[in-house]
């Protein structure tokens, strides 16, 4: 599977199609994080079309379609057998956004990696974030944005939990395409990942759990 083949399915909402080419490439012995690997270049890519202006809203829809019934396919697959800590973490994508695959993506290492997944969906505000870590007694609380209009908001969820209760025990990851460890460190976030794969190892050593 490479990723522009992907690419022309996703593109053309082929789901049944894409659905086809995972569990082919499963049942060839690929490597599951490879084919998540290529999945996730493949919307890269798309992304790349859409800003290209090659393809509009409607194909950036209908991918996003396709990639969540792949990634729904590899979910059982991905981290499995890891051991329960026991550990919450709420995680949502902040006010104003929709992109929650990547968010989705992140909750699925998370719940493979032992910690119950309090996931608040997309567009959240500042309280929403502030009032599920309260109520589940979540220690750790990771945020998602993939808009550059969007990044500055999750300052405000950093800045509601300061001025909340809880500011003390809880860690606040941040992370999306275009947020990098810089801008994490200004807002004043207690950590940052590139991708789903490191989030779990640095929520693990920011809740002293390694
Ligand atoms: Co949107 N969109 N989109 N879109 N979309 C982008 C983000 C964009 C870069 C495309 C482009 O122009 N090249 C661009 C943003 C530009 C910018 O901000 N400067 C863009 C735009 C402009 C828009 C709209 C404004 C378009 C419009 O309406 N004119 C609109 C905004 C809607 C809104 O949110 N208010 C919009 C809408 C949409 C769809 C609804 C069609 C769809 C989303 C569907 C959905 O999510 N259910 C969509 C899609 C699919 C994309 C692209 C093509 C793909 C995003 C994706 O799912 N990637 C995207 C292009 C791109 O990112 N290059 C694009 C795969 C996913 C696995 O990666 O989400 O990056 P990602 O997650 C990674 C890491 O970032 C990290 O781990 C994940 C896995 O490794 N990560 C975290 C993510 N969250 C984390 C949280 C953590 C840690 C790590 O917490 C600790």
């Amino acid at each position: 599977m490479e990723p522009d083949q992907v690419v022309a399915l996703f593109i053309k909402g082929k789901l049944a199609a894409s659905k086809k080419l995972v569990h082919e490439c499963i049942d060839d012995g690929e490597d599951v994080e490879l084919i998540l690997k290529k999945l996730i270049k493949a919307m890269e890519l798309v992304g790349d079309q859409f800003a290209a202006g090659d393809i509009f809203l409607p194909e950036m829809m209908v991918s996003a379609r396709c990639m969540q019934a792949c990634l729904a396919i590899l979910k059982p697959l991905l981290n499995k057998g890891q051991g329960s800590d026991g550990e919450i973490v709420v995680i949502g994508t902040v006010k104003g956004d929709l992109h929650d695959i990547g968010k989705n993506l992140v909750a699925m290492m998370f719940e493979g990696g032992g910690f119950e997944v309090i996931d608040i969906g997309v567009d959240v505000p500042a309280e929403r974030f502030v009032q599920a870590a309260l109520e589940h007694k979540a220690r750790l609380v990771c945020l998602s944005s993939l808009l550059t209009s969007t990044m500055p908001y999750m300052r405000q969820v950093i800045d509601a939990f300061k001025a909340s209760p809880i500011a003390a025990q809880v860690k606040i990851m941040v992370g999306g395409a275009p947020v990098n460890q810089d801008f994490a460190s200004k807002i004043g976030a207690d950590g940052f990942t590139l991708d789903a794969g490191t989030a779990v190892k640095k929520a693990k050593e920011l809740l002293q759990m390694t």
